[in-house]
């Protein structure tokens, strides 16, 4: 793993970091607001006081905090793999470039020491055919903050919800006692738990830490100015059958529906999708911020 020199320096000075993954700019987002969100959400965390460690991989190596022209790179070379789990190490061995999914990501900062994560969306389970997310599995046995504003409202969410219980992740609403839906704020669907300031998520993950618990801490931020629940549904179910039609299934199905969704929200969705990617970043930099203050 490289770690960059302001991240090596934020990390020897306990200075508050804030790890951001790649696949959305690699797969999630189109070019060239790619590279454009990519650089706003550093500046967000930057903004906020903490430093920012994009993670990625460029010829198989593993880099933690990532160069402009790094970024650069990564979001506009055609040849990125989406690099999850399963095949994290097979793109490290095959100096292949990367864009690290959720779960990858979070295993990555975790090995880096750094403790806070945020990112758009989480991935979860999928309606029938199955499709599940190895980001629940990863995110079950990996102790890092992930601040994101729910799962994709491409999937489904109750299923996504129970298999977060079955799995142990731990999870609380920021600010809300709902489900948010990553488009939506909310979501019928009830959450364990909900903390009102950064300190209470920041004590959340401490208490985690006491009692030994394997899992990440999930903070769900509700997006602001959102799309309705019901609205989002209605394009979701229409995307999805056209995936079930087209026979779009296993890594690409993500990048698909987020595409479909974006068309036929005439590019609303996208613009929600920025802004809760850039609101995820400055909590997680805040939560970064008051996991140091004690
Ligand atoms: N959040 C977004 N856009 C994305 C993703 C998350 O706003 O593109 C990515 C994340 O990297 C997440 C991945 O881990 O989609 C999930 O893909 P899959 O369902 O194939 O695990
Ligand atoms: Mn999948």
């Amino acid at each position: 793993m490289i770690v960059a020199e302001a991240v090596e320096a934020a990390l020897a000075a306990k200075k508050p970091l804030v790890a951001l993954e790649s696949t959305v700019i690699t797969h999630g987002l189109p070019a060239p607001v790619n590279l454009e969100t990519a650089r706003r959400l550093e500046a967000a965390v930057r903004a906020e006081g903490a430093v920012p460690a994009t993670i990625g991989i460029l010829a198989g190596e593993v880099h933690v905090g990532l160069s402009d022209s790094q970024l650069e790179e990564l979001a506009t070379r055609s040849d990125v793999e989406k690099a999850s789990l399963w095949n994290l190490a097979a793109v490290v061995a095959r100096k292949q470039w990367g864009g690290t999914t959720v779960a990858t990501t979070a295993h990555l900062a975790a090995r880096a020491g750094i403790h806070v994560f945020a990112t758009g969306g989480i991935g979860g389970v999928h309606p029938l055919p199955y499709d599940e997310s190895s980001d629940l599995l990863a995110l079950s046995r990996t102790p890092v903050v992930v601040v994101s504003a729910g799962p994709k409202s491409i999937l489904d969410l109750a299923a996504t919800l129970e298999r977060l219980e079955s799995y142990g992740v731990g999870v609380v609403g920021f600010k809300t006692m709902y489900l948010p839906a990553f488009h939506s704020p909310d979501s019928p669907y009830e959450l364990p738990s909900t903390v009102w300031s950064e300190a209470e998520a920041a004590a959340a993950w401490r208490a985690a830490r006491e009692l030994g618990l394997p899992a990440a801490t999930m903070v769900f931020n509700p997006v602001s100015k959102g799309i309705p629940f019901a609205q989002v549904q209605a394009w979701v179910d229409q995307a999805n059958s056209e995936a079930r039609a087209a026979g779009i299934g296993g890594k690409d199905l993500t990048p698909y529906l987020l595409r479909r969704l974006s068309e036929l929200s005439d590019g609303l969705s996208d613009e929600v999708n920025l802004r809760l990617l850039e609101e995820n970043a400055r909590l997680a930099a805040r939560i970064a911020r008051e996991l140091l203050s004690v």
